[in-house]
């Protein structure tokens, strides 16, 4: 069954906030005004905006080293988010964290995480904590097919399953470990067939399709807020530029036709025909969308800019809790 049509022309604003951040981002990056490493998410849109979609107040996520995705998905700030990248002290880590480091607890989203595989362990403990304290509430759990090789996704995967938690594991697939090929990292083609191991299902899905992505996703945290236990959704997708930056480190792993033939499969431009298709969107229709966004980051970046750089004198605090 097709989405509502609200639903739809949300999951094309989610996205479009996504891709228009991140395009931003990475022209800053390249023009050397951002420091510290970039991670693009640009290409895995629908995976994010999919899953986010279902997610309300008391929900969390965990997130990646390619984190802005999940953070703008969930509601993130533009104007702290650039900042943050920036290094200034109006940042979401006051300037101290930078990409791989932004977390905002109000929205759930506990953190980008530059541990790769860091984020399964802390969905683990967010979501046994919702069902100690019997709440409705679910945690989604994004990774990549390289973090699904470490030995913390299996252990919180085999606490998820065991406890029955209300998580959903959300695999973003894009083929590549760095810059090894999933092929040369894993004797398996599909993630999701590791759910079996720890007794949950495991469901593979078109991660450029939106809409697959939304019902999926929808399944499987229903079946989470019911007290069924987790899902490991994997979704096929791929990050159109490097794996970091835009041009990258020069380090030649994929073909240009490989790159060409996936942005035929632009998530955003398939949902944008979708949308034309039912008659809910046409082209000058996401064009406004898509003006509104871009005034939108420009005000955010000139906001970050004109902000100040913390004090040194900040430098230990928030080092130690007490
Ligand atoms: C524990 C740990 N080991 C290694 C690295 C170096 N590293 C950074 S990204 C990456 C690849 C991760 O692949 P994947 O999880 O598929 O995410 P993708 O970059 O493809 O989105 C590696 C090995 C790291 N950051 N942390």
């Amino acid at each position: 069954m097709t989405p509502a049509p609200e639903t739809l022309l949300d999951l094309h604003r989610r996205m479009l906030r996504i891709r228009l951040f991140e395009e931003e981002a990475g022209r800053l990056s390249e023009a050397g005004r951002i420091p510290g490493a970039l991670h693009l998410y640009v290409g895995e849109e629908a995976v994010a905006a999919g899953v986010a979609a279902h997610l309300g107040p008391g929900d969390q996520v965990t997130s990646t080293h390619r984190g802005h995705g999940h953070l703008v998905a969930v509601g993130g700030d533009f104007r702290r988010m650039f900042a943050e990248l920036f290094g200034r002290a109006t940042g979401y880590c006051r300037g101290k964290g930078g990409s791989m480091h932004i977390a905002d607890m109000d929205l759930g989203m506990l953190g980008a995480n530059g541990i790769v595989g860091g984020g399964p362990p802390i969905a683990v403990g967010a979501a046994f904590s919702n069902k100690y304290r019997k709440t409705q509430n679910v945690t989604a759990c994004f990774f990549g097919d390289g973090a699904s090789n470490e030995g913390s996704f299996h252990e919180a995967a085999n606490m998820a399953g065991l406890y029955r938690l209300p998580l959903i594991f959300v695999c973003e697939n894009n083929g590549f470990g760095e810059f090894t090929r999933q092929d040369r990292h894993q004797a398996i083609r599909d993630i999701a067939d590791r759910a079996a191991g720890y007794g949950f299902p495991g469901v593979v899905v078109d991660g450029m399709d939106v809409i697959a992505v939304y019902e999926a996703a929808g399944e499987a945290i229903a079946r989470a807020r019911r007290g069924e236990g987790p899902t490991l959704l994997e979704c096929k997708t791929y990050r159109f530029y490097d794996h970091v930056g835009v041009r990258g480190m020069g380090v030649v792993y994929r073909s240009d036709d490989e790159v060409r033939a996936w942005r035929e499969r632009d998530p955003i431009t398939l949902l944008e025909r979708r949308l034309a298709e039912l008659g809910i969107l046409d082209a000058a229709g996401a064009a406004a969308v898509r003006d509104q966004v871009q005034a939108e980051v420009r005000e955010a970046v000139a906001f970050a800019e004109s902000s100040p750089f913390p004090d040194p004198s900040a430098l230990t605090e928030d080092v130690y809790a007490s």
